[in-house]
Order: structure tokens, then C-alpha cells, then sequence
């Protein structure tokens, strides 16, 4: 009988600690809970997650679709982040560019991909000097064409209307 007791209280010791080990599997797993912590912080607006992205293009006559009319050696550049906290996303970037036929216009991020020509997704500048910086708030839709290497800026003249130089928006992670 009191070897029958001791193997009793072994087995339930053991059982015991197979639930703990379970329980702390679940529980003890900070990777995979993660998303549902920092989900339920977000309403209580404790540590809100922050989501930064950089982009950059490369500004030229020869990817600017229809093909416009312009100086071979204009050119410009464009440098951008993206900072995604709270659902709102705040784009700042800035615009260089150099040798156009005339004023700039105006200055866009369209979505399209390369060769093709798209929608207005973010109004930039209007009209536009080189050197430029802002700061805009941006649609998810936006952000997400960006990343994807599915948007290009391009500057507007009076001669080229529908745009005299382009580029292609790469993403270049944080
Ligand atoms: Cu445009």
C-alpha cells in the first residue's frame, strides 16, 4: 500500500509537470505572440508598432512614357521614406532634378510599372524646384504599389505636359 501511494504521488507529480511544460510552451513562445500583443496594445495605445520604409528613384527622359520631347541630359533624383504608426502613414521625400526644357510644373508618384503610364497616387509639388522636400500623408493603396516596385515619380513641363522625366520607384528596405 505505501509503494502504491508513492507511485501515485510520482504519477501526478509527473502529470503535473507535463501540463506546466505544455502551458509554458504556449505561453513562453514570444515570436508567435508578437502580433496578437502588440494588437491588443494598440488599443490601449501603449508600444504602437512603427513601420519605416525607404524608397529611391532615378529621374530620366528615356523612361518617361509617351516619350516626350525633351533635353537628353535632364535628369533628377528622388529620395523618400515612409513611416507607417497609428494606421496613418506620413510619406517625406525630396526631389532633385536639373536640365529640363522649362519650369517644373508639377511633380507626382503614379502608379504604374515600368513602361507604363498610371494614376496620380501622390501629389508631390506643383509647381516645383529642385531640391525640393515635403511631407504628405499617403494611402495604404500608395505605400503598398511603392514597395512593390509598381510606382514611378515623374516632373511635369508646359512642353511635356504629360511629363518630361521619370523614374522608377525602388523600394530599399527600412
Ligand atoms: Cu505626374
Amino acid at each position: 500500500m505505501k509503494k502504491l501511494t508513492t507511485i501515485g504521488v510520482a504519477a501526478t507529480f509527473a502529470l503535473g509537470l507535463a501540463a506546466a511544460a505544455m502551458a509554458g510552451g504556449g505561453y513562453g513562445d514570444p515570436t508567435s505572440s508578437t502580433t496578437t500583443t502588440g494588437a491588443a496594445n494598440t488599443s490601449t495605445s501603449g508600444t504602437t508598432k512603427t513601420e519605416t520604409y525607404s524608397f529611391k528613384a532615378t529621374l530620366n527622359v528615356g523612361q518617361e512614357r509617351p516619350k516626350p520631347k525633351a533635353p537628353a541630359g535632364a535628369g533628377g533624383s528622388f529620395s523618400a521614406r515612409s513611416v507607417e504608426a497609428k494606421g496613418t502613414t506620413t510619406f517625406t521625400w525630396k526631389l532633385t532634378f536639373h536640365g529640363l526644357s522649362g519650369a517644373a510644373g508639377a511633380a507626382h508618384v503614379h502608379l504604374g510599372k515600368k513602361g507604363t503610364a498610371g494614376a496620380v497616387l501622390i501629389s508631390l509639388c506643383g509647381p516645383c524646384k529642385s531640391g525640393q522636400t515635403g511631407k504628405v500623408k499617403i494611402v495604404g493603396a500608395a505605400e503598398n504599389a511603392m514597395e512593390k516596385g509598381k510606382a514611378y515619380v515623374n516632373v511635369h513641363t508646359a512642353k511635356n505636359a504629360g511629363g518630361e522625366i521619370r523614374g522608377q520607384v525602388i523600394p530599399i528596405g527600412k
